[in-house]
């Protein structure tokens, strides 16, 4: 069952960060806290992060490392996710089959029925960066059903971006409040 409690207009939510190694995850989580630009190391396990975001949500954040060798690890952070963001790195074109295929196979979790999740295209302000539309004709995440999602594009790096993810997150948790249908 859910557990995006709603007090008045105070959701809490557990909100969990995957994607492949270096997608910018970890740089996602600091940049999100306010901090300065942070030098990360690739995350064996993972960080975890409350998150106030001013009048509207309390979100603790779970960032899981994503080397290959780490990923069958993942399904241990799957129960009691309210929502999934699935960090991709624009700049890498060759892996973002492998990165769909990730995504599906955490999707296919019977914890994960149900649960939306918002795909955020990083690294966007890189000049290799693969724009936001092919990323979606690539992806097609309509496959997905029974799924609310959405796609953004956003530099963890600069931030730019990140207003409106937090935007789309509340977003999505709002819409699974409203269905509780698991
Ligand atoms: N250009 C650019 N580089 C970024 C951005 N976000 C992260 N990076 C860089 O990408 C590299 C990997 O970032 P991490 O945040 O450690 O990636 P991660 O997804 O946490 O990786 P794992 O912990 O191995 O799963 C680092 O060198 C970051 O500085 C971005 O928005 N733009
Ligand atoms: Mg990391």
């Amino acid at each position: 069952m859910g557990s995006v409690k709603s007090r008045g207009s105070k959701a809490e939510a557990q909100v969990l960060m995957m994607g492949l190694d270096s997608a910018g995850k970890t740089t996602l989580l600091y940049k999100l806290k306010g901090h300065q630009p942070v030098k990360t190391l690739p995350t064996v396990g993972f960080n975890v992060e409350l998150l106030e975001v001013p009048g509207h949500m309390s979100l603790t954040l779970w960032d899981v490392g994503g080397q290959s060798q780490l990923r069958a690890s993942w399904k241990n952070y799957l129960e009691g996710t309210d929502i999934l963001i699935y960090v991709l790195d624009s700049t890498d074109k060759v892996r973002l089959p492998e990165a769909l295929a990730e995504l599906t196979s955490v999707l296919d979790h019977p914890h994960m029925a149900s649960v939306p999740f918002l795909v955020l295209a990083n690294k966007q302000e890189a000049p290799e960066a693969l724009p936001l539309l092919e990323i979606r004709d690539k992806l097609s995440l309509e496959q997905f059903q029974g799924h609310n999602w959405e796609l953004r594009s956003c530099s963890a790096l600069t931030g730019v971006g990140l207003p409106e993810a937090l935007q789309s997150l509340g977003n999505l948790l709002k819409s699974r409040s409203h269905h509780v249908s698991r």
